[in-house]
């Protein structure tokens, strides 16, 4: 079935199939957050946080670039100002909403990611990239430091070493090393890349989607809670998913020898 998208002037976004796709549609600014896109964003993830109904979701981007970060051409060069209530408004806003979206959201990393651009992409949380795509901690450049939680994703996922490095030289990571380095889960080539994305995102729209929002939230968890606290969130967590569908689903599907048909409850 082809994706029907809804009119938006920055976004192009589709629902079908129990997947949602959200594509950045600003290619010729390389997919750079406006004010504009940041409303439409919002919208967007606060339509998937209220639909149960979706069981995967793809983020990526439109043309040559994922997303080079804030558009710049809606700041003034040459003059100061506060920003703290910018990102409060615009990337906290929409990245607190994105991480409450139930379903697992796939950021398929098509081109260049800069900045917010990069950090955005590691919210989501599975990250793929074309091998040609690179991503690269811009902030530093232009006398800022990593936002959208990019300081605290990336000494857990590449160590503090690399993490301040990249941070502090604003040196582009190809999407190979990002695998290596354990920033993103595969780079895969350009001419396989829609195909394979395409692969994904239906195989996680097929799986136990209720389990797998609980993975989604857990590892984050992880970092603050005790060892023993873990252990018991771990308990409750299971209990609720013992009581599925889709596990008694899994069960049965494994005695009886056949593929399981999850239903995402
Ligand atoms: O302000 C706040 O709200 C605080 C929050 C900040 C979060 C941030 O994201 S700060 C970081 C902002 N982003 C950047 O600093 C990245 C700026 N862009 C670049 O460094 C380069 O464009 C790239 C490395 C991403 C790509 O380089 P390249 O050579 O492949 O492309 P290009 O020629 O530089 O860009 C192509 C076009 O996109 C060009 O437009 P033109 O000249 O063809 O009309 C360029 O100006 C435009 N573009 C790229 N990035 C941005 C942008 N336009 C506006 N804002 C951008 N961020």
């Amino acid at each position: 079935m082809t994706d029907k998208f809804h009119d938006l002037k920055t976004i192009k976004y589709s629902k079908s199939e129990q997947i949602a796709k959200i594509i950045l549609n600003r290619p010729d600014k390389l997919n750079a957050f406006s004010a504009t896109m940041h409303d439409e964003f919002f919208s967007i993830l606060t339509d998937l946080v209220n639909d149960n109904s979706i069981r995967c979701v793809l983020l990526s981007g439109e043309g040559r670039g994922f997303c080079a970060g804030q558009d710049l051409g809606e700041r003034k060069g040459g003059e100061k100002m506060d920003l703290g209530d910018k990102l409060e408004n615009g990337y906290n806003k929409n990245l607190r909403l994105l991480k409450s979206v139930q379903a697992p959201v796939v950021c398929a990393v098509n081109g260049v990611a800069a900045g917010a651009g990069a950090n955005i992409a590691l919210n989501c949380d599975i990250v793929v990239a074309k091998k040609s795509a690179k991503f690269i901690q811009s902030f530093s450049n232009i006398g800022l430091i990593p936002d959208c939680n990019g300081t605290w994703m990336l000494p857990k996922l590449i160590g503090l070493a690399k993490a301040k490095a990249i941070a502090m030289l604003g040196t582009p990571v190809m999407a190979e090393e990002a695998v290596e380095w354990g920033m993103i889960y595969s780079a895969i080539e350009d001419e396989q890349f829609d195909t394979e994305v395409n692969d994904l995102i239906n195989t996680l729209a097929s799986r136990p989607t209720r389990a797998l929002s609980f993975i989604k939230n857990i590892f984050d968890e992880s970092y603050s809670n005790r060892y023993g606290e873990h252990l018991d969130r771990e308990r409750d967590v299971q209990r609720v998913c013992g009581l599925s569908d889709d596990f008694a689903e899994g069960v049965a599907a494994f005695t009886e020898k056949r593929q399981p048909e999850f239903k995402g409850h």
